[in-house]
This record gives structure tokens, C-alpha cells and sequence, in this order.
């Protein structure tokens, strides 16, 4: 029986260790969503590191025996591993080049010795469960090298490789040392996906200028192999965020917070701590629009949530203190007794307060400066169900790709950012309806699962068209 294997660097599942015991949370995240059906298949697994650290072997066979009832197997890293594979060469090298802040990369030989023996580490754990027939599908930038490894190991799998982060023009790509490496590790596989067709023209440019491969129509011809390489916009669980926004959970806390905030209207913003997402810049447009609208003032408040990530790169905790900074500037000068012009939340949100912030806001600011799709995008349009609200979204968002409904702005025109959110704040009912309804319809079609089997059938597909070429 052929069996599918998943790989990406975080199980869906999160481990922890308490003062008595080890805990085993699965994760909310919207790829363990949309591969669940897949991965917990009879016989199926999903490869990856359970994010903590092992004390010593009985812990690990605890951990592998746990996570095997579940379809999962780990891949243990050491902390001088994650130090220099993961906030190294992942966050710190491949993260800034390929969102467009190459001054934040660094190129470090330590850090890319440790990537190759970490994909090295997973190429290990795959075979030890793969077999020729297999299907393995990898997922994202931590493991570029590895669909080369196991080719090399496994010349008959059928391999997959979905980057869920931009793919950058070659004049990124170029800086970096280990360039061609990295396009011959990705090129390992059967089917490379992208969420746009601007991100898989960029892959194609780079590797025709670096490696000299031709291309046409999606299919890249190397030596030996013919690879497919197509765009997959990732949706979301789309019935999960209508029904957590209909939830009595999510319409109570939404009533707590519009008493609270004396029916203040909201503008939202949602991010992990990441300079790619534009928080900085979309604070500054906020002061902007009370500066040259003060009718606004006392009448609209920001609610933003930053959700806690990667602090241990220098660049985060620098951004960290940036937005303390505005934020308690602006709040400083502009609030009054009775309004704070901006709630700033560090920390995540259960997932029905989530919605109830999304049910609250009637205007939702996705500004990233880059981002591979962002799905907060998505879930704003989904927890609308009476189909008012008004979503801002960068042009640089791959989701600006398909939700060309939103109003869509240039992330550093901070002008044209304060003018889209007080647009957004006096557009007529009739058209936020008409917007939104467009975009919930697209959403809800090409949903996670949409996703799943659009890249699975492609893929399988891709084995097939290798197959008769290889007897033609
Ligand atoms: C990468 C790419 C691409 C956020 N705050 C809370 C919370 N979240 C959830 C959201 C959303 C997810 O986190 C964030 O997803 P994004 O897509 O916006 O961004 P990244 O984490 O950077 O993801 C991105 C994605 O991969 C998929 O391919 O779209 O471009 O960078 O689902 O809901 N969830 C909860 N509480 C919070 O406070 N429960």
C-alpha cells in the first residue's frame, strides 16, 4: 500500500513539559487543519520536531510512543540545533532574504553547515518510514534541501514541496552564497507549489539564470528529470471561522468588549511579531488619519494583537520595543479620559476571542510589507456573516492575488494608508456587502481542503506525466 508522508519543520502537535508531566496540544494552525485529513489516514504520518527539548531516551520513546497514536513521528533537535538551523540560517538568513530585507540577513557558514545536517537529520527520519512508492509532501523554507536528499535516496517516491513564504525576485536570491544549492535541493521534487504565479515566475527566472534550466509552461527541465512547479493559493477552514464567529462564546465576549469600549468603532490588526507584517508602518498611517480626520477622534479606536514570536533573533525584540514605543506615544498625546485611541495586546487570543474580534471590527488592516499569503485576511472575510466590514489589504499580501474586493493599499504610503481606513470608515453598507459577499464566495469555494487536493491530485499527476516520459 502507498502511503503519504508529510514533513515540516513543527509536528501539529505542540509538546510541552510541566513540573510533573509532559503535555501533547495539537496545534490550531491552518496547514494541521487542512492536512488532517490526510495525515491521519491509516498508515499515513507527518514527520517533524515536536518543539522541546529531550532530557534523555526514555523521554524520547515516551514522546514516539505518544505521537505514533496519532500519525505523527518526531524529529528530536538538539538547542544548538535550533539555535543555528532554525533562528539561524531559517529565520535569520533565508527568512529576511526572501521578504525583501536583505540588510537583516546574515551568512553565516555555521548556520548553513547546521541546515544541511538538520535536513539531513529529517532526511533520516523519512526513510526510516518511506518506501519507493511512497508520496512524501515537505512544507516550507526550513527544508528547502531536503526533497534533493530524498530523491537521491528514494529515486521512485513521489515528491511534493509547497513553500508557504514569498519567493523573492533573483536579485535576492543572488545574494545569497549557497544560492544554487538551495534551487537544486528544492528541485529534488516532483511538483514545487507557490501561492502565486508572481512567486513561481520568480523561481523560474532563478533557475534559469543560476542553474541555465529551461522552462516552459510550468515545467522545468533539468538533466535528468522534468519538474512541475504551479501556483496553489492556501485557503482556510473556512465552516470553522463561521461557526467560532456565530459561537455563544465569541457573541458574548463581543458584547463584553462593545460595552467596554462604549460602542468606539474598531479597526483591527492581527500579527505574529514580525517586520515583514508592517506593523510599525501601519501605526504610523493610524496617527495619520486622527492627525488629518480629528472628527475621528473618540469615535474609532485601533485594537491591535501582536502575538509573541521568534524573540530571540535580535531584529524581533528591536521591533518589539519600536511598537512600545509608538504606542505609547500615541496613546500619550491623543487619549482622552474616556478613549484610547490604540489597544495593543501582546500575547494570542484563544481562538473564539479571535472571532470575537473579528465579528467586533468593522474594519480589518492587513498591511504586511510581504507576506507569502496571510490568512488573517481570509478569516476577517469569513467571520463576517452579515457581510459588512471593510477589509485593507497590501498589494504585497499573495493574498491581494485573489481578494481584489479588499481596499487594496501600498504598504509604505502611509498617506494612502490613512486615506483607505477613513474611506473604509464611511463606505455606504450597500457596497461592504457587495464587496464582502464577493469575497466570502471565493474564500468559502477555495478553502484548505480545496488546497490539499488541488496540490495532491497535481502531484500525483506530475508522477504519472514522469512516468510515461520516462518510457517514451
Ligand atoms: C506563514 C506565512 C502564510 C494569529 N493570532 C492569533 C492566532 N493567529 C493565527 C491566525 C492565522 C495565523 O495565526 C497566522 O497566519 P498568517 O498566514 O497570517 O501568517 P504566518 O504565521 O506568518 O504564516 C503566511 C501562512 O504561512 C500559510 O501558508 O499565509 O504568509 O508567513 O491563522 O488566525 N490564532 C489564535 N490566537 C491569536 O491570538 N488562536
Amino acid at each position: 500500500m502507498s502511503r503519504t508522508i508529510i514533513v515540516s519543520n513543527r509536528l501539529p502537535t505542540k509538546v510541552q513539559r510541566t513540573a510533573e508531566s509532559l503535555t501533547f496540544q495539537p496545534s490550531e494552525g491552518g496547514l494541521a487543519t487542512g492536512l488532517g485529513s490526510i495525515y491521519r489516514q491509516e498508515g499515513n504520518v507527518w514527520v517533524g520536531w515536536p518543539g522541546l527539548f529531550v532530557e534523555d531516551e526514555a523521554e524520547e520513546q515516551h514522546i514516539e510512543q505518544e505521537l505514533s497514536a496519532d500519525s505523527m513521528a518526531p524529529v528530536f533537535l538538539t538547542e544548538a540545533e535550533i539555535r543555528d538551523f532554525y533562528e539561524g540560517f531559517s529565520n535569520s538568513t533565508l527568512w529576511p532574504t526572501f521578504h525583501y530585507f536583505p540588510q537583516y540577513a546574515t551568512y553565516e557558514q555555521a548556520h548553513w553547515d547546521a541546515y544541511v545536517a538538520v535536513n539531513e537529520k529529517f532526511c533520516r527520519a523519512v526513510l526510516e518510514l518511506a518506501g519507493p512508492e511512497d508520496t512524501i509532501w515537505v512544507h516550507d523554507y526550513q527544508l528547502l534541501l531536503l526533497p534533493e536528499m530524498l530523491r537521491n535516496a528514494r529515486p521512485e517516491c513521489t515528491i511534493g514541496f509547497f513553500l508557504h513564504i514569498p519567493f523573492p525576485s533573483y536579485e535576492l536570491i543572488r545574494a545569497l552564497p549557497w544560492r544554487s544549492e538551495l534551487l537544486r535541493g528544492m528541485l529534488g521534487a516532483d511538483l514545487i507549489g507557490f501561492h502565486t504565479f508572481g512567486y513561481m515566475r520568480h523561481f523560474l527566472s532563478a533557475t534559469s539564470q543560476l542553474l541555465g534550466h529551461s522552462s516552459q509552461n510550468g515545467q522545468i527541465e533539468t538533466p535528468n528529470r522534468t519538474v512541475l512547479v504551479d501556483a496553489f493559493p492556501m485557503g482556510i477552514d473556512y465552516g470553522r471561522f463561521v461557526a467560532a464567529a456565530a459561537s455563544e462564546q465569541a457573541q458574548q465576549h463581543e458584547a463584553e468588549y462593545r460595552e467596554a469600549l462604549r460602542d468606539t468603532r474598531i479597526i483591527l490588526s492581527i500579527d505574529r511579531l514580525d517586520y515583514s507584517k508592517g506593523i510599525a508602518e501601519r501605526l504610523r498611517a493610524f496617527e495619520v488619519l486622527i492627525q488629518r480626520y480629528p472628527e475621528w477622534r473618540e469615535q474609532v479606536s485601533l485594537i491591535m494583537v501582536v502575538v509573541p514570536s521568534r524573540d530571540q533573533v535580535a531584529q524581533y525584540a528591536a521591533l518589539k520595543e519600536e511598537i512600545d514605543e509608538i504606542v505609547g506615544r500615541i496613546n500619550a498625546q491623543y487619549r482622552t479620559i474616556s478613549w484610547t485611541p490604540i489597544h495593543y495586546f501582546y500575547r494570542s487570543f484563544p481562538l473564539e476571542e479571535l472571532a470575537s474580534l473579528y465579528r467586533l471590527a468593522e474594519v480589518a488592516l492587513v498591511t504586511p510589507m510581504r507576506d507569502g499569503m496571510n490568512l488573517v485576511a481570509k478569516e476577517f472575510v469569513a467571520s463576517k456573516a452579515d457581510g459588512k466590514g471593510v477589509l485593507i489589504l497590501s498589494e504585497r499580501a499573495g493574498a491581494a492575488r485573489e481578494l481584489s474586493d479588499a481596499l487594496i493599499i501600498n504598504p509604505t504610503d502611509t498617506a494612502q494608508l490613512a486615506e483607505a481606513m477613513h474611506d473604509a470608515l464611511v463606505m455606504p453598507e450597500e457596497e461592504q456587502v457587495h464587496r464582502m459577499t464577493a469575497m466570502q464566495a471565493l474564500v468559502r469555494q477555495y478553502d484548505v481542503f480545496a488546497w490539499t487536493k488541488l496540490f495532491m491530485d497535481r502531484l500525483a499527476y506530475s508522477k504519472i506525466k514522469q512516468l510515461t516520459l520516462a518510457t517514451e
